[in-house]
């Protein structure tokens, strides 16, 4: 659960670092896994062709900036740190009741040779969902309808790539009207030590970070919605043949069905 602090730069900021929230052991397994995976997949080739629900993809892959996703049926401790039991808390007093898992995603990433400053109007902004819709009021407070929890899988200080957001987007401005005259200042770098999760709603404008440093970046991101929210792609689905291998906390996880609840009994007590 948030506390009150959390809560606050929840609801004014649109994201929150909590630290030590993830084991050093389950890091370690993520990251091998993730270096297994960047030595094995080849860097997928944009066709026309549908890709495979849940097949583990190579999505960009530079000498400095490998991102997968998805990601979660490549190895266990993928679906292990995207069900964390503190992470599964956080998410859920953030959406507001039980989540579905939406989408994982993960990226290794240093340094580009060229990258020596950080120009905040050439970042690439974006957002998942609009303000309007992605937020409603319950029991006094604020919740979330699609949030993603990006687990800081190595130290991310100041010069570290830590993800760029501005503030308060969450609740009003578009990439349109407001990139064109940004200011620094305006912007925050999420940063912490390994073990940190950054928590923040999709409709908060967010944007990858070059990294100044020589220190290498691993994260973990994994997008939470109530079960009742449909797939943002097909892509992110999770395939059959994965399902039947699992069990049936993380079947009603990754699929949204629970066998004795309808998807719209959410928040009904
Ligand atoms: O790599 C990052 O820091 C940001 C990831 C991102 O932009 C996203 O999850 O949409």
């Amino acid at each position: 659960m948030l506390n009150a602090k959390q809560r606050f730069l929840m609801d004014t900021y649109g994201y929150v670092v909590v630290p030590n929230v993830v084991e050093e052991d389950l890091m370690s397994r993520v990251r091998q896994a993730m270096d297994r995976m960047d030595r094995e997949l080849p860097v997928h080739q944009l066709n026309e062709e549908p890709w495979p629900p849940g097949k583990p993809r190579k999505s960009t892959g530079t000498p400095y900036f490998s991102k997968f996703g998805p990601c979660i049926e490549y190895d266990p401790s993928f679906l292990e740190i995207a069900m964390h039991p503190k992470v599964m808390a956080i998410a859920e007093d953030i959406v507001g009741g039980p989540v579905r898992y939406e989408e994982q995603e993960c990226s290794i990433n240093s340094k580009h040779p060229e990258d020596d400053h950080i120009d905040v109007k050439k970042l690439g902004w974006h957002r998942g969902i609009g303000t309007d819709f992605s937020v409603f009021n319950g029991e006094g407070r604020k919740h979330y309808l699609w949030i993603k929890a990006i687990v800081f899988l190595t130290d991310i200080g100041p010069e570290d790539g830590g993800t760029s957001v501005i503030p308060g987007t969450q609740n009003k401005g578009t990439v349109e009207d407001l990139i064109p005259d940004l200011e620094p200042w305006m912007v925050h770098r999420a940063q912490g030590p390994a073990g940190s999760v950054l928590f923040f709603s999709e409709a908060l404008i967010h944007s990858v970070t070059p990294i100044l440093s020589d220190k290498k970046r691993y994260i973990m991101i994994t997008g939470y919605v109530p079960p009742f929210m449909r797939e943002y792609s097909a892509e992110d689905w999770v395939s059959e043949a994965f399902l039947e291998k699992v069990g049936e906390k993380e079947r009603i996880f990754l699929t949204g069905d629970h066998p004795k609840r309808s998807r719209y009994s959410y928040r009904r007590l």
